[in-house]
């Protein structure tokens, strides 16, 4: 399975807050080896021994104390500049409106494009070298949308938009969590940020603003009867199939193209997606998805109707 990795920074937000790190712990681990060091060459060079006379009392030396006084202060006045100047580069304001919207909910990632209106789950396309300005939203209680390679970590907070940049240097998958426990599953509450050259972006974004693909055989328009008579449809859109615009549960127009289902919990393939309708809670215990009693069958017409959905 893919991980993320914080220490290896692929946008320029992500390495600001890395060069700020470094050099941070760097300073810190100096300063703590140095007083330390201090502290335990005074105890052993200076202990009391048995019959020795009390130490010469020095009451006070202007000196010593303007050093230390003036090195802390310009250690401090140092980390300042370097945090600024980190945060300008990682957290520069919002632009005017945002280019994505990411909402939060118990356990799954909703995403909308405002300005072409794709709307999807769990996995986010972005055109490389650009950066986004994300709208970070929630639907129940606190999230934390963190990419590790690419952003900061910040809270999803119900009513309180956040904000933050996203952008990758270069293409790759990069895996996202939510960082803030959130109920039962918030540890499979991941986010797949693909980052594709701009061109591959654009098609990406046209196809997923297609409709959702219609019934195609007599099994899969079997399986689209069941979506619509199973209440599913009380959750889920399929648009251009379903009617309503729903966001109560991940939007399922172009399921088939995602790398995962229940936002990471298991890869996308036909199999998996008739385990996931067999039973969403024996996979994910907890997630706001009930489970149903279907046949084998129809297991297989809806995993089947579901996989077209590319
Ligand atoms: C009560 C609302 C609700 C109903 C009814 C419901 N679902 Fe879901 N469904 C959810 C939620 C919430 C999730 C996200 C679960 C998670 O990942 O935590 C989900 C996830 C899914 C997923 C995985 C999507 C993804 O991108 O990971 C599929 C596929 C799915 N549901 C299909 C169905 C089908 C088919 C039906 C009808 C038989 C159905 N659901 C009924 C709420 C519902
Ligand atoms: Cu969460």
């Amino acid at each position: 399975m893919q991980t993320s990795n914080a220490l290896d920074p692929q946008s320029p937000q992500a390495r600001a807050i890395y060069d700020l790190a470094i050099p941070l712990t760097i300073i810190f681990a100096l300063i703590f080896v140095i007083v330390t060091g201090a502290i335990i060459y005074a105890i052993l060079r200076f202990r009391g021994r048995a019959g020795e006379p009390d130490p010469k009392q020095i009451p006070g030396n202007r000196n010593v104390e303007i050093a230390w006084t003036i090195i802390p202060f310009l250690i401090v006045i140092l980390l300042l500049a370097m945090t600024i100047s980190a945060m300008n580069r990682a957290d520069p304001p919002p632009a005017p409106s945002p280019d994505l919207v990411v909402t939060g909910h118990q356990f799954w990632w909703q995403a909308d494009y405002p300005a072409s209106g794709v709307i999807t789950a769990n996995e986010i396309h972005i055109p490389t070298g650009k950066p986004l300005s994300v709208r970070l939203e929630s639907k129940d209680v606190l999230h934390e949308f963190w990419v590790p390679e690419l952003t900061r970590k910040m809270t999803n907070v119900p009513g309180q938009p956040n904000h933050i940049w996203l952008q990758a240097d270069k293409p790759g998958t990069y895996i996202g969590q939510c960082s803030e426990f959130c109920g039962t599953q918030h540890a499979w509450m991941r986010i797949l940020v693909v980052a594709d050259e701009p061109s591959k972006f654009e098609e990406w974004q046209r196809a997923q603003l297609q409709p959702g693909q219609a019934a195609t055989s007599d099994a899969t328009a079997k399986g689209l009867v069941l979506f619509q008579t199973s209440t599913c449809i009380n959750c889920h859109a399929i648009r251009g199939v379903t009617g309503a615009d729903l966001r109560v549960a991940p939007d399922l127009t172009h399921v088939g193209s995602r790398k995962q289902l229940g936002a990471g919990i298991l890869e996308n393939t036909p199999a998996n997606m008739r385990l996931w309708l067999k039973s969403p809670q024996h996979i994910k215990p907890g997630a706001l998805m009930p489970d149903f009693n279907f046949t084998d069958e129809q297991l297989d017409q809806l995993a089947e109707y579901l996989s077209t959905l590319q």
